[in-house]
């Protein structure tokens, strides 16, 4: 089964919007494996978005993903990776669908509440570098037999 990982960030926790965000991941049927609320080293966030560090918004996007606490998870499915960048929406929150995360809560592109790796390679190099083996729990909820024929 295949895995992603999925932070709500900074703004989304600010904002009130955890309980939101999580049950979309879990009313659509993926399954959670890994959930922890806290607080970003800058370490950590360097090396999260280490493919942007030329980029002019890589300072001010580390500062902001270390200024308050984050959601960081782990979320189980067949095609979740790519399916989690569907209910997430565009990069841009004014051009993102309405019905997707970033498209219903977000108007800015440095305040778009969430974040979810972009492959299935991307996932599994995120997920060891923000959860340990034993942070994971792997379990089969009884309610897949109503998901998956
Ligand atoms: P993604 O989160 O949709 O995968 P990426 O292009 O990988 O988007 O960019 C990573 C994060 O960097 C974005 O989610 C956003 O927070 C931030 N970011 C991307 N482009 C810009 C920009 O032009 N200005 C400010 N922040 C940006
Ligand atoms: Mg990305």
């Amino acid at each position: 089964m295949e895995r992603t990982f999925i932070m709500i960030k900074p703004d989304g926790v600010q904002r009130g919007l955890v309980g939101e965000v999580i049950g979309r991941f879990e009313t659509k049927g993926f399954t959670l494996v890994g959930l922890k609320f806290m607080s970003v080293s800058r370490e950590l966030a360097e090396e999260h978005y280490d493919v942007h560090k030329e980029r002019p918004f890589f300072g001010s996007l580390v500062d902001f993903i270390c200024s308050s606490p984050v959601v960081a998870m782990v979320w189980e499915g067949e095609g979740v990776v790519a399916s989690a960048r569907t209910l997430i929406g565009a990069t841009n929150p004014l051009s993102a669908d309405p019905g997707t995360i970033r498209g219903d809560f977000g108007v800015s592109v440095g305040r778009n509440l969430i974040h979810g790796s972009d492959a299935i390679e991307t996932a599994q190099k995120e997920i060891a570098l923000w959860f340990s083996e034993k942070e994971l729990v792997s379990w089969e909820p009884t309610v897949n037999t109503w998901l998956y024929e």
